[in-house]
């Protein structure tokens, strides 16, 4: 593999608008924000990755300003100058740097994707040549799609039935205390045979557990994240008390974590997310101990722009990415995305990966200064800080 040297790093917050607002168990965000990094390599290679961020630190701690404070301050000029030959390296390059787990999975991102075209590769071949061996990539994600809260049962059902027309395979509906029993039993009556999921971005608690256990004859092929973001050691006890699998999210921010949710039996499916993780090394190295102990796995999404979804297929292409991962096409998302060509559902619920090198999208000079126009315009309060 070619090696390069990390030339200059540009940073652009943008807002996209959402086709519609996305409702969880924090509440509701109307346009997706995030935080771009464009890398330029020695030989004028550019990679992009990105900051996966909300509105508001509801899910995850940061927002555009701790990103771009953490990556103007510490992390670009940490790793400006640097060689890399091979990305696994990145992350000692901010080691003493700690938390911000989004924020340095965006710049790794950009180092990947870097990589990927100093080397004329794919980023999924990328990701499979770093995979145990035998592992190719597929060059196509199965995926599915992820249901807001709805104002009403009624609007929930016509949600779930717009998205299976549209051709998606697996479907997940956002839950929290007061919205979950009636809406699982609701969607059931209505679709008997779909793969259904619920997720409940930690609304509940060890004392939820009998009401809980009450969705364990829906069917359902799991139930995401039921219990505190931080906490690992209830979702063991949790899940003795269910029949449903539990998968992990916001719980598993590290390898580490990982092997903790194993030993203590907290989970029997593991949602991914490259940024929650701080990035695609540690990402390589989930996928590996998710292989060592047969863990069923899918990759997550935070509604990404095109540059964040089109890193996050690439690495759901790999085979022991065995459940539908949580990334649609781009019209789930957005009018005008800020990268070409879109993502377009295919046949049996899947995102082909695009031919080109790197992230095999490209971003659009044009959207993206309309879109950084957009966020200093709505959020003026928040510019330039
Ligand atoms: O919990 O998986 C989640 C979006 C933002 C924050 C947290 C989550 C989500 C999603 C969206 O469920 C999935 C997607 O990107 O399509
Ligand atoms: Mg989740």
């Amino acid at each position: 593999m070619q090696a390069f040297t990390i030339r200059s790093i540009d940073l652009h917050t943008v807002l996209l608008p959402y086709l519609a607002p996305f409702e969880t168990s924090f509440g509701a965000e109307t346009d997706k924000v995030a935080v771009l990094v464009e890398l330029t390599t020695d030989a004028g290679v550019v990679g992009w990755g990105e900051c996966s961020i909300e509105l508001w630190p509801g899910y995850g701690h940061e927002t555009a300003e701790t990103a771009v404070h953490m990556l103007k301050e510490f992390m670009a000029p940490a790793v400006i100058g640097a060689s890399v030959s091979d990305p696994r390296e990145f992350p000692a390059l901010v080691k003493r740097f700690r938390g911000n787990q989004h924020t340095r999975a965006g710049l790794e991102a950009a180092v990947w994707d870097a990589f990927a075209r100093t080397n004329e590769m794919r980023l999924t071949d990328c990701f499979a040549h770093y995979a145990p061996a035998g592992h190719e990539s597929e060059g196509r994600a199965t995926v599915g799609v992820s249901i807001g809260i709805q104002p009403s049962l009624g609007a929930t059902i016509e949600a779930v039935r717009g998205r299976l027309k549209q051709g998606y395979g697996r479907v997940k509906l956002k839950i929290k205390r007061g919205w979950d029993v009636d809406v699982a039993r609701a969607v059931r009556a209505e679709f008997p045979a779909i793969l259904l999921m619920l997720d409940a971005n930690s609304d509940y608690e060890p004392a939820d557990a009998e009401r809980l256990a009450v969705l364990d004859q829906f069917d359902l092929l799991m139930i995401e994240q039921p219990l505190s973001h931080d906490d690992i050691y209830q979702h063991g006890k949790l899940q003795k008390r269910l029949k449903t699998r539990i998968c992990l999210d916001e719980s598993v921010k590290s390898a580490s974590d990982l092997n903790i949710a194993l030993q203590v039996g907290a989970l029997g499916i593991l949602n991914l997310k490259p940024a929650r993780v701080g990035g695609f090394s540690e990402s390589l190295e989930i996928y590996r101990i998710c292989v060592e102990h047969d863990l069923p796995l899918w990759i997550g999404g935070m509604l990404e722009t095109g540059v964040g979804r089109a890193a996050n297929i690439a690495f759901a292409a790999l085979p022991a990415v065995n459940l539908p991962s949580d990334i649609s096409a781009t019209d789930r998302y957005f009018a005008a995305d800020i990268s070409e060509p879109p993502f377009v559902l295919g046949a049996g619920s899947t995102l082909a990966v695009p031919d080109g090198c790197g992230i095999g999208v490209e971003v659009q000079r044009d959207r993206l200064e309309e879109a950084k126009r957009r966020w200093q315009e709505k959020y003026p309060y928040r510019r330039g800080r």
